[in-house]
């Protein structure tokens, strides 16, 4: 079986930990493009170079022309600019919403048949856009946020706990930004709810709730201690582990950036929500029961990518 070829569009502090978290777990060749010229080249050759080191078989290359990505199983899109101290996701809209629109092309007409990664903030309307820009079929264009802020949230737990972080699982729902729902119903100790471990006397319930709320603020945590750029290890780690289930159908359930066609009570939105990613790309979301306060706050973070979805139309009037 020839190898999956993994394209990745942006390479920058998350596009090279994605070519090379690509290359160790061998999911393919990969092409890194850029259009600093020199850059996704300059990556590349280096990633290679440890290939004889760690032994592994992927050809890695870059690029600055779209033809390079022709034929892309994955595509795993990071291209524009990432935060600095101070700015919100939503501080980004204007910049990225033009670097997702010479993507979508670049996709459209060399990868139509990829399943595409969205990491772009500020991402809920980011994906939205280079969906609508790319013209690929919605289920195969997909947002990262919930793996990561979902991640995010299990670490902390395991952390506080001193359990490991392999039996904490975690649901962080809605939009990636300050509105986002980690939910800690739905999140479990091998298997027991948050809640239950609560009135077992694991941890307070001022203490998750200070979980709850470091989870929310996790990006600018991380924002205001490099000062010069966001998160980038666990992003790509999170990106690699969609592309995975995708590559090797394992049908795994994850919270991302999924287009909704009438769940939830939502049309043409993308949001975080559960889905299940096979080899179809996104083959079901999963309609998780909501209480009255998860519902309430579900909403206002569907609210809040509401507005950017509109900022976008208002720039971009093809998109509206
Ligand atoms: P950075 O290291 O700046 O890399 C971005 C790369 O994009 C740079 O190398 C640019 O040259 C390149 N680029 C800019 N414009 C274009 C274009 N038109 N075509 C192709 N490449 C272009 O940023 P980063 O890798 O740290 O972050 C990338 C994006 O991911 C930013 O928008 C971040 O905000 C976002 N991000 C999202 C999450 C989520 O969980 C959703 C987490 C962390 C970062």
């Amino acid at each position: 079986m020839a190898r999956k070829k993994i394209a990745l569009i942006g390479a920058g502090q998350i596009g090279g930990t994605l070519a090379h978290l690509v290359a160790l777990k061998e999911l393919g060749d990969v092409m890194l493009f850029d259009i600093v010229d020199g850059v996704p080249q300059g990556k590349a050759l280096d990633l290679a170079q440890s290939g004889p080191v760690e032994g592994y078989n992927s050809t890695l290359k870059g690029t600055s022309e779209y033809k390079d990505i022709e034929g892309a199983d994955v595509v795993i899109v990071t291209a524009g600019v990432p935060r600095k101290p101070g700015m919100s996701r939503d501080d980004l809209l204007e910049i990225n919403l033009k670097v997702m629109e010479q993507v979508g092309a670049g996709i459209s007409k060399y990868a139509p048949d990829a399943f595409v990664i969205c990491i772009t903030n500020p991402l809920d309307a980011m994906v939205w856009a280079l969906q609508k820009f790319s013209g690929l079929p919605a289920e195969k264009v997909v947002g990262m946020a919930g793996v990561l802020d979902s991640a995010r949230f299990r670490h902390f737990i395991a952390d506080e706990l001193n359990v490991s972080v392999q039996d904490v699982t975690a649901f962080v729902m809605g939009g990636h930004g300050d509105t986002m729902v980690p939910l800690a119903r739905y999140s479990t100790v091998a298997g027991i709810p948050l809640p239950d471990m609560v009135k077992m006397g694991w941890m307070s319930k001022d203490k998750l709730d200070e979980i709850i709320q470091r989870t929310r603020d996790g990006g600018a945590e991380i924002v205001g201690l490099l000062k010069t750029g966001s998160a980038f290890y666990a992003p790509a780690a999170s990106a690699v582990e969609m592309a995975e289930c995708y590559l090797k159908d394992k049908k795994r359930i994850l919270p991302c950036a999924a287009h909704l066609t009438g769940q939830f009570g939502l049309s043409d939105t993308y949001v975080g929500v559960p889905v299940v990613i096979g080899a179809g790309g996104v083959e079901r979301i999963v309609e998780i029961e909501l209480n009255a306060s998860e519902k309430k706050m579900f909403d206002a973070s569907v609210q809040s990518v509401d507005g950017l979805v509109e900022a976008c139309k208002k720039i971009a009037p093809k998109l509206a």
